[in-house]
């Protein structure tokens, strides 16, 4: 009977703990225009979300949250070249150091949980936290993306550890998606090299009862695909074939 009771203590614990691990949102002012991009007109190829975030998401902790693009099959080979995202919350600070994460998911199945492979994990720090100006990140190496299939784009608040509770996420609440997700794990902070799903919560912002759409975007431009030089030898056999069809059909002419 004691040894129920501690059992029962300690389920009630875990439980509470989750509890308070959970994804939790903050409003935002809402008597604020829309954030602007400091760089000029907004270059964004990626985008779901309506460019204003009306509440802010926050998990006691570091915690990732992704969104997932599915740009056209004639979109790829792609380079994607810059993420931009807007920060605005209780104790998210001009500074703070954050990462970029870059996976692609080719398997056509629309959850990143499944066959999403992680191409970049860049470290990065906060410009803007007003809500009035987009964060943008011009990447240090540009990452490629084959396709066809999803493109997940994921910010990490690395600099707030497991007990931090901040609201760093700005997310757009007006119509949903359902293509942004957040993950967060059992170690507590965000492991080097963070396989998806989370393993400790993971689903969409939308499945935690949180509907929206994470306010980060994706710019890039399409590879030109060189056109297929030939060799010497089939350079060669590209010569004897027309010499071919020329006297293939000088003959059909004679006759
Ligand atoms: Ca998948």
């Amino acid at each position: 009977m004691k040894h129920l009771k501690k059992l029962v203590t300690f389920a009630i614990l875990v439980t509470c703990s989750f509890q308070l691990q959970a994804l939790i949102q903050q409003d935002l002012n809402q008597n604020q225009p829309p954030p602007v991009n400091p760089n000029g007109t907004p270059t964004s190829t990626f985008i779901i979300d309506d460019g204003t975030a009306e509440t802010a998401i926050g998990d006691g902790g570091q915690f990732i949250w992704l969104n997932r693009f599915t740009p056209a099959a004639s979109e790829f080979p792609f380079q994607l070249e810059e993420v931009s995202t807007v920060f605005a919350g209780t104790l998210v600070s001009v500074g703070d150091t954050i990462r970029i994460l870059v996976y692609e998911d080719t398997d056509g199945d629309g959850d990143p949980g499944t066959g999403a492979v992680l191409l970049a994990d860049i470290t990065e720090t906060i410009q803007f936290n007003d809500q009035l100006t987009f964060n943008v990140y011009d990447l240090p190496t540009p990452v490629r993306l084959d396709g066809p299939g999803d493109v997940l784009i994921g910010i990490v608040n690395s600099y707030g550890s497991e007990g931090f509770n901040d609201f760093p996420a700005a997310l757009d609440t007006t119509a949903s998606n359902g293509r942004s997700w957040a993950a967060t794990y059992l170690a507590g902070d965000v492991p080097a090299n963070p396989a998806l799903p989370g393993d400790e919560q993971w689903g969409t912002i939308d499945s935690f009862g949180l509907p929206g759409n994470w306010i980060v975007r994706g710019a890039g431009t399409h590879i030109a695909l060189p056109i297929p030089a030939l060799n010497y030898i089939g350079l060669i056999v590209f010569m004897f074939m027309i010499i071919g069809l020329f006297i293939f059909r000088n003959k059909d002419t004679v006759n």
